[in-house]
């Protein structure tokens, strides 16, 4: 058993797992840089070490200095979790190199999933849904050019090394080919350091839908249903749900044993997202993701479960605490993620909070860092709380996600609240009508095409 567990976090994903551990009974160590030694996870942890300047490269993304804050505290394990380390292979080999269990998957399956190409690949191999594309990467025009007549426009162009909509270029025509493919390319480049790209089938007007796995590295494997994050703006996510209202039980079933024997055929361990496009009832795996993701708290509440007690259990050893049998949807849940942002534009606006109350009741689950008088430094992401609401269905979901948002209070920064007030008036909203495209549609129906 682990006495220790390191957090290379901060923010409310440190203090997520910081409670985990004090359930456990495991010691848990913050880290934070010089400009976080006021931060709420500080505070919280039951030590703490300081590993560098503000900037994020030189501290909480800093290979040695987490290694070193590890052999100082005796700390046995380190949960990365998300954004930052998480889903950095070299970082995991380093460690298991030192003999500090990572908190997460291995380094080949965080590495295999990390380039898109390698990723389809063996998902494709593991009878997982694809876009369908090319098989593989694209060496050059010709072949791309091959590829939009054999599959017909749109196609889209992706670096295989891409991230956050960078290095992805949609081709309506052969014309359009030349500079999307060439554009593409260079943007995998200059971002990740790698030209590679492939292509698909450019679906038009999809959902955004991901299958919650969980491993214990044993060749054990359960499906925790999916959740529907279609509301996006810039590829970051703003409202997520489980389940997806427009998933039925036979297809989240269907899709569920798939993905769950896909994971437990390469031993995976700890928690993963599969990632799909659904259209037309149809889904098409896009991307997994090797992490704990920033919406976890929906899935949690649907099943009732801890996920990351459940991460630290297997990075022990240890089996899963539950069965596929054992796991049964209770009702729905919503997440709201609310950042230290202006509108219309979604400027990052950090600052001091001057006054703060935190909702409560039935039903409702406030992940935060913040505190009354805490200046948020402008150094990291603006992700502030997350307002997680629980109901037995959707509307009454929607109804107490209103309620909680009214009791909130948030002064001294703008943020993203009023968002989440207007959006709740929408009745495509409301009705669980969207894909993709709607919340950036509805923003420039708002407030015009500069948002
Ligand atoms: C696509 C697509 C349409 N067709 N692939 C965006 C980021 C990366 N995770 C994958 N992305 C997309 N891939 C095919 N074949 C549309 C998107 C996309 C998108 C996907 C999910 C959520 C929001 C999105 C916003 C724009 C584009």
């Amino acid at each position: 058993m682990f006495d220790k567990i390191l957090i290379a976090n901060r923010g409310e994903i440190a203090l997520r797992v910081i409670r985990a551990c004090r359930e456990m009974g495991i010691k848990s160590v913050a880290v934070h840089s010089t400009a976080d030694s006021d931060a709420m996870h500080v505070r919280m942890a039951d030590e703490s070490i300081c590993i560098g300047p503000p900037s994020a490269a030189q501290s909480y993304l800093s290979v040695p200095s987490i290694i070193s804050a590890c052999e100082i505290t005796g700390a046995q394990a380190v949960h990365p979790g998300y954004g930052f380390l998480s889903e950095n292979a070299n970082f995991v080999q380093i460690l298991e190199d030192h003999d500090i269990t990572f908190i997460g998957p291995s380094s080949e399956h965080i590495r295999v999933m990390g380039d898109k190409i390698t990723a389809k690949d063996t998902m494709k191999e593991l009878g997982v849904p694809c876009v369908p594309g090319s098989d593989g990467g694209v060496p050059d025009l010709e072949s791309a050019l091959k590829i939009g007549e054999e599959f017909g426009y749109p196609v889209i162009i992706k670096a295989t090394a891409g991230g956050g909509g960078k290095g992805m270029k949609v081709a309506n025509s052969a014309e359009e080919m030349k500079s999307a493919f060439q554009t593409a390319r260079a943007e995998g480049k200059a971002n990740f350091g790698n030209d590679e790209v492939y292509i698909e089938k450019y679906l038009t007007t999809p959902r955004h839908i991901e299958v919650q796995v969980f491993g214990d590295g044993k060749g054990n494997a359960v499906h925790l249903a999916e959740r529907d994050c279609s509301l996006q703006r810039r590829h970051q996510k703003v409202f997520e749900e489980a389940p997806g209202p427009s998933i039925s039980a036979e297809e989240r079933n269907r899709i569920g044993k798939i993905c769950a024997e896909a994971v437990a055929k390469i031993n995976y361990i700890g928690a993963g997202t599969i990632e799909f496009l659904y259209e037309n009832g149809e889904f098409y795996f896009i991307e997994m993701n090797t992490r704990l993701q920033v919406e976890h708290p929906v899935t949690e509440g649907i099943f009732g479960v801890d996920l990351v007690r459940e991460q630290i259990r297997v990075a022990e050893g240890l089996p899963m605490s539950f069965t596929q049998d054992d796991l049964e949807i209770n009702g729905h849940a919503i997440e709201v993620r609310i950042n230290a942002e202006r509108l219309p534009n979604f400027a990052p606006c950090p600052g001091k909070i001057t006054q703060y109350h935190a909702p409560g009741g039935l039903g409702v689950r406030m992940d935060s860092a913040l505190y009354d008088g805490y200046s948020i430094p402008p150094y990291y992401d603006s992700l502030i709380a997350k307002l997680i609401v629980h109901g037995r269905d959707r509307p009454e979901a929607m109804a107490r996600l209103k309620r909680a948002l009214s009791e909130l209070i948030v002064d001294g920064i703008d943020t993203t609240v009023p968002l989440f007030h207007a959006l709740l008036e929408e009745e495509d909203i409301r009705s669980g009508n969207f894909n993709i495209h709607w919340l950036e549609t509805w923003l420039e129906n708002q407030f015009g095409p500069t948002s």
